[in-house]
């Protein structure tokens, strides 16, 4: 009896073909927008449908539902926009309703140029709601094309 070598054979094989985790993106425009963020598309570059703009007011935001596979922290990274008086900006980010990061936006050469910023969250198992937002105190004015979540997409 030798069944049990075709088994090893094949976890070999799997072993040997997987590949690195992908990342999953997320258009800022798909999310659910308060505070006075709205969608645009008055600035070239951006990726989808446009990007999400108006966070000059305290509160506003844009929320996100990131599902992942397994628990664990993760690299977000933030594709954005900002030529605010030549100042880096800050924004918030909530995770599942509790602040988790502030992210610093360089600041860069106009608002038809696109930068990432990256900051590491923990999420749950399965959907995640993920808030960027200007909180009260953040400079915050930025516009958001898309977020990208490291690993695979997934879960319930
Ligand atoms: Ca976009």
């Amino acid at each position: 009896m030798a069944t049990g070598l075709p088994f090893i054979i094949a976890a070999v094989a799997l072993a040997a073909t997987s590949v690195p985790a992908r990342a999953q993106r997320i258009e800022a425009e798909s999310g659910q927008l308060a505070g006075g963020a709205r969608v645009m598309t008055d600035h070239p570059g951006y990726s989808g449908q446009g990007f999400v703009a108006g966070f000059e007011a305290a509160g506003a935001q844009v929320q996100l539902e990131v599902r992942v596979p397994t628990a664990g922290t993760r690299t977000m990274t933030l594709r954005y926009a900002n030529a605010l008086n030549g100042r880096d900006q800050i924004v918030a980010v909530y995770v599942n309703g509790a602040k988790a990061a502030d992210v610093v936006c360089p600041v860069l050469p106009n608002w038809d140029t696109w930068g990432t910023a990256t900051v590491t969250i923990a999420l749950n198992s399965g959907a995640n709601a993920v808030a960027i937002r200007n909180d009260s105190g953040d400079s915050g004015v930025i516009n958001i094309d898309y977020l990208t979540i490291q690993g695979p997409p997934g879960g319930k």
